[in-house]
């Protein structure tokens, strides 16, 4: 299951004790204080792990506790430090604090870590209190609690290029013809209901992520059909591929199906809309097809890229540019 919203506890392990005690030996009728220190509480740390795709296995608990410090014992022990409690999240997770709203931490590259509530430290045996006016000290810190707070995490999938279009456009079937990413593909609009990721090979060195969400339609922004909430996970691709359904079976005229999805994305963001973008005509394998296309780029203004993903064709062109937009040659 994708799950890409979350919130839960999370509470710093406390820290251990510390103790109170003196020597004891034989023949030394009055030993001094030898109480030591208790261990630091766990933290709570988050870690990005590109194993991890959803934030599922995190789902079902309401908190996340770190271990509790060691108490100290006699003859001067410090008490273990607990250890820290890792929980693995996606790359892409950004951390929220749930009640303010506030962004703590946005954890978007491989193997980062963030500490998302410390563990408290351990409290001071009763040696440390032991002065010239009182050298048998009956006193000991408790070990400080550890810091809670709920969190959020939200996912915003890292790909490369993001697919965009309106239900029905060929999203889903560009992705499995360009990747080994399986996505459902159907005859009938919101056929993907969750965004999906598949890794395109460019050549013997290079490949890159592409990620197909739901289609959007009219209103998405105001919640129609899916919605535009999958939008944020195209947010920070590099290049966005438009998919415009040419065929003569389309649902709406390709114009009109650009409008939509363009008026779409300026009402969600405008920095989504200013991302660099192809135009993609799909399903162009005849003549009407390919009028419709032709017609597309003089009403738009913008470069037209035909494609079929049933015949190929147009597929090695359109990766191409795209190997060009994402890495853009040096001179
Ligand atoms: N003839 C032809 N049909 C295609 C082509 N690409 C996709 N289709 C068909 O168009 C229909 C919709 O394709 P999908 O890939 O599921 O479309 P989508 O954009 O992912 O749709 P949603 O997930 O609902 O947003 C399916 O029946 C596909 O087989 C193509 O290049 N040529
Ligand atoms: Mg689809």
């Amino acid at each position: 299951m994708f799950v890409d919203e979350l919130e839960f506890n999370v509470l710093g392990g406390k820290g251990g004790d510390g103790c109170v005690s003196f020597r004891r030996e034989k023949f030394v009728p009055r030993g001094g204080p030898n109480g030591g220190d208790g261990g630091r509480g766990g933290d709570v740390v988050l870690t990005t792990s590109v194993h991890e795709n959803t934030l599922y296995h995190l789902a079902g608990r309401q908190l996340y506790p770190a271990a509790k410090g060691h108490q100290g014992g006699s003859a001067d022990c410090t008490g273990a430090s607990a250890e820290h409690l890792y929980l693995k999240v996606p790359v892409g997770t950004v951390v929220l604090d749930a009640k303010r709203g506030h962004v703590l931490k946005d954890l978007s590259a491989p193997e980062e870590s963030f500490v998302v509530a410390r563990g408290g430290a351990g409290g001071r045996g009763n040696t440390r209190f032991a002065s010239a006016t009182n050298r048998t000290p009956r006193t000991a810190e408790k070990g400080q609690l550890g810091e809670e707070r709920r969190i959020r995490l939200s996912l915003k999938l890292i790909a490369d290029v993001g697919l965009l279009g309106l239900p029905n456009a060929g999203k889903s079937t560009l992705l499995a013809s360009l990747s080994r990413a399986r996505p459902r593909i159907a005859d009938y609009p919101f056929t993907t209901l969750e965004p999906s990721l598949g890794i395109v090979p460019l050549n013997q060195d290079l490949s890159f992520v592409m990620a197909d969400i739901p289609g959007l339609i009219e209103g998405a922004h105001e919640g129609k059909g899916l919605g535009d909430k999958f939008l944020k996970h195209i947010e920070r691709t590099r290049v966005l591929l438009h998919l415009v359904d040419c065929s003569r079976e389309s649902l709406e005229e390709p114009e009109e199906a650009w409008r939509v999805i363009r008026g779409e994305i300026t009402s969600y963001s405008p920095t989504l809309a200013a991302q660099p973008c192809i135009l993609v005509a799909t399903k162009v394998e005849d003549e009407v097809s390919r009028e419709r296309a032709a017609a597309l780029a003089g009403i738009t203004g913008e470069q037209v890229w035909p494609i079929s993903a049933a015949t190929r064709e147009g597929l090695d062109p359109l990766l191409r540019e795209l190997g060009r937009l994402i890495w853009p040659p040096r001179d």
